[in-house]
């Protein structure tokens, strides 16, 4: 019998990504992708294709096709930039000594707060598009910018925003425990009381949040405060991610393990204990190159453990105006292997299935899949290894977005 599809890919080669699969990328050389209701509906060697009926048919000239890939972590709506903050770290100042002379995370909350929410998506926009660019369908969002219920709204209403009028999809955090605002210098407590008590519960109302994250350190919030945040999301049934152990080790990633969060991130100062913490609960581990080489960090997370006991390692931008002003999810896979020693599949997988896992959604994406999302992207490549190894001139030649071409070289977005 025919059956109907709205897409049929042939003639690719499927990076897909599906650990079921042998090889590091589950390839599948030769293959045809069928695409219906915005799901792949079939997908092999392209000889073993049952009789079809396409709407359309995109022939794939023997060039490759990935999973779309999932940059997890990212804070790109936000007020102002810090470039002058940088000048001075490059003149010797350390990012503590910037953030506790009132720089860093609270100046770029000074310029948030007097943003207009149409200045402020305005000037997300374009991080936006340059990552969308690269083949980025879904793409995490944080507020913590904001670090009041006004301004945390704002920034979370501007990352929805982005999401109606742009073929991407948007998933939002809520980071309201970033750091503690001038306002409420030398009353950490009392501050997590408000982001409990009326920050969360509001933008729990709004449904403006699909998770509810946190700065675990010496320069933000303790474990014990970060203990209370995690109560009070599990109560309104947000799952967590904490940025953990990043400048120093502190048991956030044990207590974020403990809490069973989605995601660790950073972890650069992770212990052992911690590793297999994370691999018992199941806990993604976020890796961020762009901040570490920002920051001029010379710790590195401990791949080699991560790797042997099986954690899901996914790669990131952290796209932020202090540690990682580069809106490049290409350049993250480049770093991560040669900053931090991933292999170009384990690259590949970071920004793709093991991505959204950190996001909770590795149910739908993330993965070339029959039943999973039709977001893929075709590379002009003879290898999935070019995508870790080049930077800059190697571009999608079409981006698909739940099986509808949105973009790349060889189209006009539409
Ligand atoms: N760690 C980071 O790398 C970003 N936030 C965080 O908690 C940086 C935020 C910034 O410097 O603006
Ligand atoms: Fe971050």
């Amino acid at each position: 019998m025919t059956e109907r599809c709205e897409l049929l890919i042939t003639n690719v080669h499927a990076a897909t990504m599906d650990p079921s699969l042998p090889g590091a990328y589950g390839a599948v050389e030769d293959a045809a992708v069928a695409v219906t209701g915005g799901r792949i509906v079939w997908l092999g060697p392209r000889a073993e294709l049952p009789d079809t009926a396409p709407d359309e048919v995109v022939d794939g000239e023997g060039q490759w096709l990935t999973p779309g890939l999932v940059d997890c972590h990212t804070h790109l709506v936000y007020g102002g930039h810090r470039a002058s903050e940088f000048a001075r770290r490059l003149g010797g100042e350390s990012y503590e000594e910037v953030a506790r002379a009132g720089g860093g995370i609270l100046s770029t909350v000074r310029a948030t707060r007097a943003a207009s929410a149409e200045q402020l998506y305005r000037a997300a926009e374009p991080r936006l598009r340059a990552l969308m660019a690269e083949g980025v369908t879904t793409v995490e969002i944080k507020s913590g910018y904001g670090l009041d219920l006004d301004t945390e709204l704002k920034q979370l209403r501007a990352a929805r925003r982005l999401a109606q009028h742009h073929p991407v999809n948007v998933v939002t955090t809520c980071l309201a425990a970033h750091a503690l605002p001038p306002e409420y210098d030398g009353r950490a407590d009392e501050y997590i009381d408000l982001v409990c008590e009326e920050i969360l519960p509001a933008v729990s109302k709004e449904q403006l949040a699909d998770a509810v994250d946190m700065f675990c350190e010496s320069i933000a919030f303790s474990v014990d405060q970060c203990r209370r945040v995690i109560d009070c999301a599990q109560k309104l049934d947000l799952p967590i991610k904490v940025h953990a152990e990043q400048l120093s080790s502190s048991g956030a990633t044990a207590m974020a393990a403990a809490a069973g969060a989605l995601s660790a991130d950073h972890i650069e100062y992770i212990t052992e204990m911690d590793v297999a913490a994370m691999a018992e609960s199941g806990t993604a581990a976020v890796l961020l190159p762009g901040a570490f080489y920002t920051l001029r960090e010379t710790r590195v997370p401990p791949v080699d453990r991560l790797r042997a006991a099986g954690v899901p390692m996914a790669l990131s931008t952290d796209l932020n105006p202090g540690s990682c002003p580069i809106a490049s999810l290409r350049l993250m896979m480049n770093m991560g292997c040669n900053l931090f020693g991933l292999t170009p599949a384990e690259a590949l997988a970071g920004v793709t299935r093991a991505a959204a896992r950190a996001l909770g959604l590795c149910c739908s994406r993330g993965v070339l899949r029959a039943g999973l999302r039709g977001d893929m992207v075709l590379w002009p490549m003879d290898t999935p290894d070019q995508l870790a190894y080049e930077v800059g001139a190697l571009k999608p030649a079409r981006i698909f977005l739940a099986g509808r071409t949105v973009g790349g070289r060889d189209v006009t977005a539409g």
